[in-house]
This record gives C-alpha cells, sequence and structure tokens, in this order.
C-alpha cells in the first residue's frame, strides 16, 4: 500500500461481503457495442471485481440471474422494460445522473444501472463500486446539481506548481503529446468516480506559449485520454498572450485586430480539441495584466473572449480574485475589492461567462465567511473557488480534512432571498484548486487525498455532508474496521489548525511568500495589505479588524440580515469574531474568558489537539499497514512541532503587544518572540 490506488484499490472484501457482491455481479452485461466511455466502465468493473472477489466477472452478451446490467433507455427498450417506472425516474436524472436498482428483467433478477447517457453508466458504475466496497445500500439514484466540476491546476509549463506540495506537475509537457503516461488514465479514473468532469491544466498565473500551436497539441493528446472518462480540458489563458507573442500591438479588448486573433485562436484550438471546455482567466490581479490596462472593465475583457469562444460552445470562467499591487483599495479594505469591481457589472457579462469567486474575500484562510459575491450577483452565474491544496493550512504536511471547511461554506445561508438561498444555490459551478502532483500517492500525503475526494463528492453533492463523505474515503482507502476512528480525527483536524493557526477570525498572519510558518509581525511588505499586522491590527488597545461601519465597513456588501447580525460583536460567531471586530483584550467572551485568555486557550487547544491527532494515529498502528502507518506518523510529529511553533510564537508575539501578563496555567512559549522572527524558510515548496 502505496497510496497510488487512492480510493480505488479494489482488495478482496471480507467473506460475507464478498457473497454480496458475487451474487450482483455474476456476470456483467451490457448490451450493444461499447463506447470508449461504456468501455471504460467495464473495464473498471473488471479490474474491481477480480480484485475484490478474487476472479474476474464473466463477460456476457445475454442477461442471466445474478448480472449486472449496465443500460441506457434505449438499450432498455430493446431488453423490454422500457415500460417500468423506471423510465420516468431516469428522464429526471439528466445527463450525468444514474440509478442502481435489484429489479427483474427478461425474468431474471439483475442489478441494474441505468443512465440515459454512457457517462452516466460510468458514474452509475463507480457509485455500484463505491457501495460494494463499503457495503452501503444499493438502491440509489444520484443526479449532480452543478453542471461544471472542474478541478484548476497551478500547473506551471516547466512542472513546477504553484502551492503545489506532491512533488512535479503531473502533465508532462515536455514528453508530451508523444507520451502519455499512464497516470493521466488514473487520474482520469480517479476524477471520473467522483464526477468531476473538467480541468484547467495550467496555471492561473499564465504564460503565453500555453496557446501555442505545439501547447494545444500537448493539451489535446490530455485530452484525447480524458475524453472517455467525460473529462473535458481547459486552459488558463494569459489575457496579454497575442501582444506578447508580438502577434498584435495591443491586448486592447474592443481592438477589432486583438478580437480577430482571439478569434481564430478559438478555432485552432478547437480544431485539435473539439470538446475544448474554455478559458480560465486571472486578470488585473496580483500583476497579471488585463482589460483595466486599457481602461476597459471586466465585463468587456471577459465578453471579448467569450464571444470567440461561443460559437464552439465553450466558456469563460472569469476569476474575481483581484487586487494589483498598485492598484485600487491600497489604503482601504482588501476584502471589500472584488465585490466592489464585480457587483456594478452584474448583469453585463455574456451568456457563456461565469465569474468565479473564491470561498472567502481574503485568501483561502483556514477560516474565513463566504464571500459577499455569493448571492449578490443574480444575474451572473458564478462559480466557487475553493482551494484543495493546503496553501493556508500546513501544505501536506499538517493534516486538516477540508470537508468540513467546504461544507460550512456551501450550506451558509446568504439571506439574499426572502425563504433563505444557501452559498450552494447561488452556484452554477465549482472549481477546486488540486493538490495533485507526481508523488506516488498523489496528494503529498495520504489524508490530503481525502481533500480531492471530499472536494469531488461535494461538487457532485453539495448539501453532502463532510462526515459522510469522510466515512467513506476512510472505509475505502484504509479498509472498514478503522472507519470511525479515522474519521473522527479527519472531523477534528481542520478545527486543529484553526485553533493553532487563526483562531477567533485572525487571517492572513502567516510568512511572507511562502504562507507556512506564523508571522504575525511583519509589517515592512510594499502593499499595505501583504502585511499580516493590517489584517490583526494588534496593539496594546485591543485585536482584531474592524469591518463594521465604525471601520471598513466590508459588512455593508453582505445581506442586511446578516450586516445586522454581524455588526454586533455579542451576535457574531465567535469564529469570525475578529474578523468583523476589533475589541479590546478585555473584552468578555461567552465564556467567561477575557478575549485574550480566550485566545491563548484556543492556540493551547490546538497545540492539544494536535498532540491528540498524533495519540489516535498511534493507537491505530495494529490495523494500518506499515508503510502508509509510518507516513502518516512522520507527518503527525512534524504537525505537533508545527502547532507547538504556532501557539509559541503567537503567544510570544501578541504578549508583546498586549503587554499582559499569561493567566495561571498558560505555559510561557520556548524562546523569546526574537528567536520566532529570526527563523526563515529557504526553499519553502509551493512558489511555483
Ligand atoms: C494566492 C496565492 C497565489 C495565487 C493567488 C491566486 O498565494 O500563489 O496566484 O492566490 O489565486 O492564494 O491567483
Amino acid at each position: 500500500e502505496d497510496g497510488y490506488d487512492l480510493w480505488l484499490r479494489y482488495r478482496p472484501l471480507e467473506q460475507a461481503a464478498q457473497a454480496r457482491v458475487q451474487s450482483q455481479a455474476r456476470s456483467v452485461v451490457l448490451p450493444g457495442a461499447p463506447s470508449p466511455t461504456s468501455q471504460a466502465a467495464l473495464d473498471e468493473l473488471h479490474k474491481a471485481l477480480t480484485g475484490m472477489l478474487g476472479r474476474a466477472p464473466a463477460p456476457s452478451a445475454r442477461i442471466s440471474d445474478g448480472a449486472l446490467l449496465l443500460a441506457t433507455p434505449a438499450r432498455l427498450q430493446e431488453l423490454g422494460a422500457a415500460a417500468s417506472p423506471l423510465r420516468a425516474e431516469l428522464s429526471a436524472l439528466g445527463n450525468d445522473g444514474y440509478l442502481l436498482r435489484q429489479t427483474r428483467i427478461q425474468n431474471h433478477n439483475v442489478t441494474l444501472i441505468a443512465a440515459n447517457t454512457d457517462i452516466g453508466l460510468l458514474y452509475g458504475a463507480y457509485a455500484w463500486l463505491r457501495d460494494a466496497n463499503t457495503g452501503a445500500k444499493l438502491e440509489a439514484s444520484s443526479a449532480p446539481t452543478l453542471q461544471l466540476r472542474l478541478l484548476n491546476h497551478w500547473d506551471n509549463l516547466d512542472r513546477t506548481v504553484e502551492r503545489g506540495y506532491a512533488g512535479q506537475s503531473i502533465w508532462d509537457w515536455w514528453a508530451l503529446p508523444d507520451i502519455k503516461d499512464q497516470r493521466y488514465t488514473d487520474y482520469a479514473r480517479a476524477n471520473a468516480s467522483l464526477g468531476i468532469n473538467g480541468t484547467v491544466l495550467n496555471n492561473v498565473n499564465s504564460k503565453p506559449e500555453v496557446l501555442t500551436a505545439p501547447f494545444i497539441a500537448k493539451a489535446a493528446a490530455v485530452a484525447d485520454v480524458l475524453r472517455p472518462y467525460g473529462i473535458k480540458v481547459y486552459l488558463s489563458a494569459r489575457f496579454s498572450t497575442p501582444l506578447e507573442l508580438k502577434e498584435t500591438s495591443t491586448a486592447d479588448p474592443l481592438s477589432p485586430e486583438v478580437r480577430a486573433w482571439w478569434q481564430r485562436k478559438a478555432d485552432e484550438i478547437y480544431k485539435s480539441i473539439p470538446d475544448f471546455g474554455g478559458f480560465l482567466v486571472k486578470a488585473n490581479s496580483e500583476g497579471q495584466p488585463g482589460p483595466q490596462d486599457y481602461h476597459r472593465t471586466h465585463a468587456d475583457g471577459a465578453n471579448m473572449l467569450a464571444a470567440a469562444l461561443a460559437p464552439h460552445k465553450g466558456i469563460v470562467m472569469w476569476r474575481a480574485f483581484v487586487y494589483a499591487p498598485k492598484g485600487t483599495h491600497l489604503n482601504d479594505d482588501r476584502a471589500k475589492q472584488a465585490y466592489d469591481e464585480f457587483k456594478p457589472l452584474d448583469g453585463q457579462f455574456a451568456a457563456n461567462v461565469l465569474v468565479q469567486v473564491k470561498n472567502g474575500a481574503i485568501d483561502f484562510q483556514p477560516r474565513e465567511p463566504f464571500h459577499p459575491l455569493f448571492g449578490a450577483m443574480q444575474k451572473t452565474p458564478l462559480m466557487m473557488e475553493f482551494q484543495i491544496t493546503k496553501e493556508y493550512l500546513g501544505f501536506s504536511t499538517d493534516m486538516a480534512y477540508l470537508g468540513t471547511l467546504f461544507e460550512e461554506t456551501l450550506e451558509t445561508d446568504t439571506k439574499t432571498a426572502p425563504q433563505g438561498r444557501t452559498v450552494a444555490q447561488t452556484l452554477s459551478g465549482i472549481a477546486g484548486v488540486a493538490n495533485i502532483g507526481s508523488d506516488r500517492n498523489w496528494a503529498g500525503s495520504h489524508f490530503d487525498q481525502a481533500n480531492w475526494y471530499a472536494y469531488g463528492r461535494m461538487a457532485w453533492n453539495p448539501q453532502a455532508k463532510a462526515r459522510d463523505v469522510a466515512v467513506e474515503w476512510a472505509a475505502l482507502t484504509f479498509g472498514p474496521r478503522t472507519v470511525t476512528p479515522v474519521v473522527d480525527m479527519m472531523m477534528m483536524s481542520r478545527e486543529t489548525v484553526v485553533n493553532y493557526m487563526t483562531p477567533l477570525g485572525l487571517h492572513h498572519i502567516m510568512g511572507t511568500g511562502h504562507h507556512h510558518g506564523p508571522a504575525p509581525w511583519v509589517d515592512n511588505l510594499e502593499r499595505p495589505d501583504w502585511n499580516p499586522v493590517y489584517y490583526h491590527r494588534a496593539s496594546r488597545d485591543g485585536i482584531g479588524f474592524d469591518r463594521t461601519a465604525k471601520g471598513s465597513n466590508a459588512l455593508e456588501q453582505y445581506a442586511p440580515e446578516i450586516a445586522r447580525q454581524f455588526s454586533d460583536p455579542k451576535t457574531t460567531p465567535p469564529q469570525f469574531l475578529l474578523w468583523f471586530h476589533h475589541l479590546p483584550w478585555n473584552y468578555a467572551m461567552p465564556s467567561g474568558r477575557t478575549l485574550w485568555a480566550e485566545l491563548l486557550a484556543h492556540y493551547d487547544q490546538g497545540l492539544a489537539d494536535a498532540k491528540s491527532l498524533r495519540a489516535r494515529w498511534v493507537a491505530l498502528k495494529p490495523l494500518i499497514d506499515p508503510r502508509r502507518y509510518s507516513e502518516e506518523e512522520q507527518r503527525l510529529n512534524r504537525q505537533v512541532a508545527n502547532a507547538t511553533l504556532w501557539r509559541d510564537a503567537c503567544v510570544a508575539y501578541f504578549q508583546s503587544v498586549s503587554g499582559l501578563p499569561l493567566p495561571a496555567g498558560v505555559q510561557p512559549p520556548a524562546h523569546p518572540l526574537d528567536y520566532y522572527k529570526s527563523l526563515s524558510y529557504p526553499y519553502a515548496p509551493g512558489r511555483g
């Protein structure tokens, strides 16, 4: 067990489970000639059943008792099962949905996987296998609510990965298009097993070369591998590409020359990749070029690209993560900028543009309140952008199961409709910044595989519960006997990180550039809002960022009900307290402690829980295979050290600012503040 097989391990089942699965899959029947997609379903079932049962199922063209039957409506009709109530049920399941049913067809008891399309059959096959493995009930139907379920790779053409902690890029651009690594197929299988149906191959900080003929050919080769699995390829486009390639004299989106160039480029791409998905664009943000360079709006820029893609049914995903090194909001609140720039453009985007919004208004912090654009842009389709790779949550060394973060965000009521409207309900699509690399275990650590898994499962069903998803993943990954303790670890892990890094709504106090270790003292960076002191605003008189009407008034960007609730510290959820309020150190918390004592208690809790995670894993040693056990044990040791560092450095720093003594029982930091300030992290991974 080295983790390569992810949650598709297909190890021999225990006896009772074997008998159950065997009785449902004596043979596998797919009437008619298979397409590449239904062939992929057959191949997966064959591989899985061979692994789980120890022998291959009989391939068969005829239905007999105990057959596992895969069929679309046309095939059901030929089998004389068209009139069944299944038909109506199927028609409600759309292109991607499937149903699993024990039923009788042609006088035989069969297990039916039915779907309207071959891709639905593939999804159904994976669902059936999930159930077969975990012993879940086999009477299900399912269809996704979001049609766009994407991964975003922040992968560079030289195979470095921005914010990647799992080795090099999976895409070997140099070897492509001639050499197509087996990993691409396994990547496709893993994604299809979750229902992920699109992938942006390259970094949002994009290079012009990716749109040149050689790279289009490379992307086409990847697209060919992913196509049978229902995964479309997309590219991140650099706004100034034609200018930088010296093929136009400007990149102004309203220039006819520029528009014609992009039209030709789109036509060229679709010649090689007929089902190309479209472009993802980061513009006028962190130094990236964009339409504002020509005094045009984001809508002008997005619509120009959209026009080029529209004839081919492609889309533009235009990111709302905007702020420029020298731009607006320099002396205001960075949290407000995306809303301020995008809300006025609501209704101005072309029909094939989606605005892609990070889950929170700052930047993938361990915890953020939901982004105020969700629910606010009602005339523009929005996509959620989550970060699966853990840039701000301890990379792939610290354990943090993000299912809880995804759930917390998706289920929040934006209060933008009379009956309520959750963040999930405001979405038309979803994207996750991938944590996948060339590491043998794909994600840098075994537990980080769970974040890829949870993202995919929750992209399919944004109402899914993080715990249920964790139960599935744990059963598939470590086997049925460890599920409860493993899930308990996962469920506490992200709060643990929040507590030892950024409790009570603190944010962005990580070290410059690498974002790994603590650096709440940093105050000397060029842009004010790159500095941790800008975000925590701690001084003798208190701590926190006042985003109420007395402060930056970022609260005004939320629905009135939320703005009202959060404008009073007493009714602000404690986990967001210092996100919205600047409060005196002696502010009385609901616990009865002062804010100062509460802050310290959270840091201590984070460290205690990191130790508890390690102890729980150690207790599982007899039940986990040696390699995976040891790889995680080493990481959990490292996490305890990291939690200690965070806790001690933050206690030392905030004490130096508050000037307050440590309450009785609180351990002083191991070193003086200067020691923590002197630490550096040369060659930290993930800078791309
Ligand atoms: C920040 C990352 C940076 C990304 C940027 C983005 O630090 O590497 O380029 O987000 O999302 O979180 O564009």
